[in-house]
């Protein structure tokens, strides 16, 4: 009887766990905590992992990496439970003392996380009193069972704190304080001057993805689960290091500045060939080269290291942030304040560098020193110290595996070589000669290119390949090197059929 009930102590177990973690989930929503314990231990797994096993998950997983490495956490959180729950069936304090240790983990996490306090860790604390007060309760050890009603009593319960648990958790969302107030202030905000932008005429070909990629379609790639929620009135920028005057911007002492707006290409150095980790959007913001001329700049600096308000860095050559180039820090993406997701209120960009090395979102400092001290977070793991975006091509009609009409069908997609530009795009069908793509119009050098080539296509399988040529001359390399350390190259090819 006795042993038949603590059979169910291992589910009490994962039931009070999960318990807890939706209770610290919402206690870290309510408080408008800096990071709730399940993201900071992920985080922390990120931050920790050896150089490129972070991109490589990137690149395994695509843009759902961060939920995939969440849902672990809280996969690895309910063994443990589970195994607490077992072991609590031959120990008695086998309960308070694993809850204890997993409580430990998440608080030295959350500490571990830039910028927190002792109040983000609250919701560690509730977590574990929930653990083991619900554990306690669903796997009492003093109570002796009575009858068969027992058993059905524990079910009971178990429904109970299982439903409280969920319905806990799905309200967490919307009791997020620090999201609503950042979105409030987002909505609020009137940045001037600003326009909608449409693509210049000639740019979209029409045959495949726009031209101008939509806000909500623009990939995001960062470090952080929770984005930080920084509030325009209290954000500031740091310009200091090597600086004759050290500057200290507001928001709307950047908004008082003349503003540049640009079509710029945005690319992550782990997108592979043929990946869609790059977007091309209509970005404003005020020139880092006006603003380091203000401060400026001494002799001896060649670098600008970047810091994020969520501790995340990025060292820049400061002659791509001065030289021609419109390298900005942007208040606007397509004619609107900067989502979230993608830097509000203030993020950099430097067209023709990946953005692991420029591109830093939540900007809250520029240091001017020199490359040899501004080594950012992706160079201490492992990625090269220099980003230069590659010369590089994709199809994107057909897709891989499509189906197809045989007869005339046109091949579509985009190159890029940003500071030099495009000149050419070639496409080989079925291994026969090069045939020129017609391209697409562009506003600079700072963006992709579109191109199309009308083709005959037998019935049958098919493979086409795609090659493109610099204003320099400069045939892009067939040779396939993976995204790490400096980004991928080789030709993109696609197999499909016609019929
Ligand atoms: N604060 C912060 N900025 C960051 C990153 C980050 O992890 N944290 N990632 C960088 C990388 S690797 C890329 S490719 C771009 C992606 O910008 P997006 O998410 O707006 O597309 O942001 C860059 N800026
Ligand atoms: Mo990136």
């Amino acid at each position: 009887m006795r042993a038949a009930r603590r059979r169910a102590w291992p589910i009490a177990g994962v039931l009070a766990g999960g318990a807890g973690l939706a209770t610290s989930w919402f206690a870290a929503h309510a408080l408008a905590a800096k990071d709730d314990p399940v993201s900071a231990v992920a985080e922390q797994v990120i931050v920790r992992l050896p150089g490129g096993t972070a991109e490589q998950g990137i690149s395994w997983f695509g843009h759902h990496d961060k939920q995939v490495l969440v849902a672990t956490v809280v996969v690895v959180v309910a063994a443990a439970c589970l195994l607490i729950g077992r072991l609590a069936t031959r120990w008695r304090m086998a309960g308070v003392t694993g809850f204890a240790m997993l409580a430990v983990v998440g608080g030295l996490a959350v500490a571990a996380q830039p910028g927190t306090g002792a109040r983000d860790e609250v919701p560690v604390v509730v977590g574990f009193l929930t653990w083991v007060g619900l554990f306690s309760v669903l796997a009492d050890p003093t109570r002796e069972p009575t009858a068969d009603g027992e058993g059905r009593r524990f079910w009971l319960r178990a429904g109970a704190v299982a439903a409280g648990a969920i319905v806990v958790a799905a309200v967490s969302p919307a009791v997020g304080r620090a999201r609503r107030q950042v979105e409030a202030a987002r909505s609020a905000l009137r940045i001037p001057g600003l326009r909608r932008p449409t693509a210049p005429a000639g740019a979209d070909l029409g045959l495949a993805q726009p031209w101008a990629t939509p806000t909500r379609d623009f990939y995001r790639i960062d470090t952080a689960i929770t984005p930080p929620y920084v509030d325009p009135a209290h954000w500031r920028l740091r310009i200091h290091g090597l600086v004759d005057t050290p500057l200290e911007l507001s928001f709307d002492d950047l908004l008082a500045r003349r503003r540049t707006d640009a079509w710029i290409t945005l690319n992550c150095v782990s997108n592979p060939v043929g990946g869609d980790l790059i977007g091309n959007a209509y970005w404003s913001g005020v020139r880092l080269r006006d603003l380091l001329a203000e401060a400026g700049v001494q002799a001896g600096a060649d670098a600008v290291l970047q810091t994020s308000d969520d501790g995340w860095t990025c060292g820049t050559p400061l002659a791509a942030l001065t030289e021609g180039r419109p390298a900005i820090l942007a208040v606007a993406m397509n004619g609107a304040a900067l989502p979230v997701e993608h830097g509000f209120p203030v993020r950099t960009l430097v067209p023709g560098l990946y953005g692991y090395v420029s591109a830093c979102k939540w900007v809250v400092d520029l240091e001017v020193t020199t490359m040899a001290k501004a080594v950012g977070y992706w160079i201490l793991r492992g990625w090269a110290v220099d980003g230069p975006v590659k010369l590089a091509s994709r199809i994107d009609r057909p897709r891989s595996g499509a189906t197809v009409s045989a007869g005339r069908y046109t091949v579509a997609g985009v190159a890029w070589e940003q500071e030099t530009g495009i000149s050419a795009v070639e496409v080989a069908l079925d291994g026969g000669p090069w045939q020129r793509a017609r391209l697409g119009r562009v506003p600079s050098v700072d963006t992709w290119v579109q191109w199309s080539v009308a083709l005959d296509l037998d019935p049958g399988s098919h493979q086409v390949v795609v090659r493109a040529i610099d204003r320099d001359g400069t045939v892009q390399t067939s040779v396939r090197r993976d995204v790490v350390p400096d980004g991928a190259t080789g030709w993109h090819q696609v197999s499909f059929e016609a019929s």
